[in-house]
């Protein structure tokens, strides 16, 4: 008997520590400077990757560098990460490779991130707050590996751990999708504009994920209008 509610607690531990949750309407808030706080992204994902597109909101008043995405795999800490690298300067890893996307930085309201990566031309295509910034080369020929620790809110400099406090992430992110393939430029307008265009590797309205440390669910305060924040009662 003590056996059986060992199992059904460990199992209801694991299926919180592992929930599929709609996150529509809400951000993941790190709240503080640290060097463990973070949340985990389990992917829906088998084969090594020759295309992807990753997608995301991220709210923050660092002025330092930042890791917004970092996925690792057993032997590249890097293999695709997103640094924010000082104001209006952004760079995406893979593999062994980088590249820098210079965008007109409007310090102080979230920006809505695009970038978008195909292995047969290495080009990468860098969407800013709904905008193509100038495409860069990287990594032709590549495919990121697969079985990969994602991890939201620190820059991982081993697989799944080796966080430094300076390149923490304090802020929010939300609405994260990933696809495995290039999005079209239309399909990219859309996802700016809020379009469920069905990811199948990350889906924040249907995410897979573990929190770990100091980190708040909350609900999603920017860019409400009067209008839409009616059913909240404010009288
Ligand atoms: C990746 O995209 C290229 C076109 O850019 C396509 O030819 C190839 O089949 C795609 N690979 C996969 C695995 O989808
Ligand atoms: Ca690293």
């Amino acid at each position: 008997m003590k056996e059986l509610l060992l199992w059904v607690s460990a199992l209801a531990i694991l299926s919180e520590a592992f929930a599929q949750t709609d996150l529509s309407g809400k951000v993941f808030v790190f709240p503080r400077e640290s060097s463990s706080d973070h949340v985990k992204l389990i992917p829906k994902l088998k084969k090594p990757l020759q295309n992807f597109t990753l997608c995301f909101r991220a709210y923050s008043d660092l002025y330092r560098a930042y890791s917004l995405f970092s996925y690792s795999i057993q032997d590249n800490d890097n293999e695709l990460l997103i640094l924010k690298e000082e104001v209006g300067k952004y760079i995406l890893h893979i593999g062994r490779t980088k590249v820098t996307f210079k965008v007109m930085d409007n310090f102080l309201s979230p920006v809505h991130i695009c970038t978008s990566w195909e292995s047969s031309t290495g080009i990468a295509e860098f969407w800013f707050n709904g905008k193509p910034m100038v495409r860069k080369g990287l990594g032709q020929g590549y495919s990121v590996g697969v079985q990969p620790k994602i991890v939201l809110g620190q820059e991982q400099d081993s697989y799944g751990g080796e966080f430094d406090k300076r390149q923490s992430f304090v802020g929010e992110i939300w609405d994260l999708y990933m696809w495995d393939s290039v999005l079209s430029a239309k399909n990219m307008m859309l996802v700016y504009q809020g379009y469920d265009l069905n990811p199948n590797i990350l889906d924040w309205r249907d995410l897979n994920y573990e929190v770990q440390g100091y980190v708040a669910i909350k609900p999603l305060v920017w860019g409400l209008s009067l209008e839409s924040a009616e059913h909240l009662e404010i009288k």
